[in-house]
């Protein structure tokens, strides 16, 4: 979304849920979404993204405009059931659409081998009657080529492909997870070697296109930006109580209009103490 010119103090009102935010605090953080730039809502349930991907690849199709459709999956996401219902429909009616797979190995605490017994989640394309490219997902120049290539066949009529970027989850699932109980800390150690933005600094510094200079600048210049963009985030107010009402139906029906004019007339509950 920032790569397409999404500003960044609503992308940080969507972390914090409150009243910048264009879903209007009602998902959970880091679920962006934007008519502006493309980005469709997403659903915390592992898969259920990919169908409405091929759905939305089939209308760009109907209507005739030249849209690609990016479908984004993990390891994980490749056994459920709407994976296959997704590779098989697009497969079928060559839909535009690119499944990029990110197989960082691990799905909280499930290792990919047990997600599969294919030799990779490419080869599933095969079956589907597609290309399946599997790269290496810490390479940002091969990611990009692989994609690239893939989205200018979509985009010409050629169909679908399934991209698989092999890389690894160096830190914790999340804030509740502990990986120290599951997976050898050995192989995170032998993963951390291959991280690929030392990996791409390294390439462009071999490559003439980047200093040490360019870089403490870019990270002083980008500090400044994030730190002005949080300070202007953190000041917005909850949304308002009556925006739960919205974008439900397109013609509010009389019992919503009441519980909304109901809602409008008691005061505001007090907010909830945050626990230290
Ligand atoms: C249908 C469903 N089952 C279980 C979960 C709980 N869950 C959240 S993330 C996750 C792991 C997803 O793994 P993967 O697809 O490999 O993505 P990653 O987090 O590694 O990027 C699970 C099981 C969920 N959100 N939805
Ligand atoms: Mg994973």
């Amino acid at each position: 979304m920032l790569l397409r010119g999404f500003p960044l103090v609503p992308y940080l009102c969507q972390i914090f849920g409150n009243a910048g935010d264009e879903t209007k605090g009602r998902q959970m953080p880091s679920h962006m979404a934007s008519r502006s730039v493309n980005q469709v809502s997403w659903s915390s349930c592992i898969g259920t993204q990919l169908p409405q991907a091929v759905g939305a690849a089939m209308a760009a199709r109907i209507k005739g405009d030249r849209t690609v459709i990016a479908a984004y999956l993990g390891d994980g996401a490749s056994s459920e059931g709407d994976f296959h219902v997704a590779m098989n429909f697009a497969g079928v009616f060559k839909a535009p659409v690119v499944f990029i797979c990110q197989n960082n190995h691990w799905a909280i605490s499930v290792p990919t081998a047990k997600q599969t017994a294919s030799e990779s989640i490419a080869v599933k394309a095969v079956a589907y009657g597609f290309p399946g490219v599997k790269v290496d997902g810490n390479d940002a120049v091969a990611v990009y080529r692989a994609v690239k290539e893939a989205l200018d066949r979509a985009r010409s009529g050629g169909g679908p492909t399934l991209v698989e970027c092999e890389t690894y989850r160096i830190g914790a699932h999340s804030s509740s997870d502990d990986p120290t109980r599951y997976r050898d800390e050995q192989e995170v150690e032998q993963w951390k070697k291959r991280d690929p933005l030392e990996l791409l600094r390294s390439r462009l510094q071999a490559w003439g296109l980047w200093t040490a200079r360019q870089e403490d600048e870019l990270r002083a210049q980008v500090l400044e930006e994030v730190n002005g963009a949080i300070a202007e985030a953190e000041k917005k107010p909850d949304p308002a109580r009556e925006s739960l009402f919205d974008d439900v139906y397109a013609n509010q029906p009389w019992s919503l209009r009441e519980q909304r004019e109901e809602l409008l007339a008691s005061p505001p509950a007090a907010r909830a103490k945050q626990s230290p």
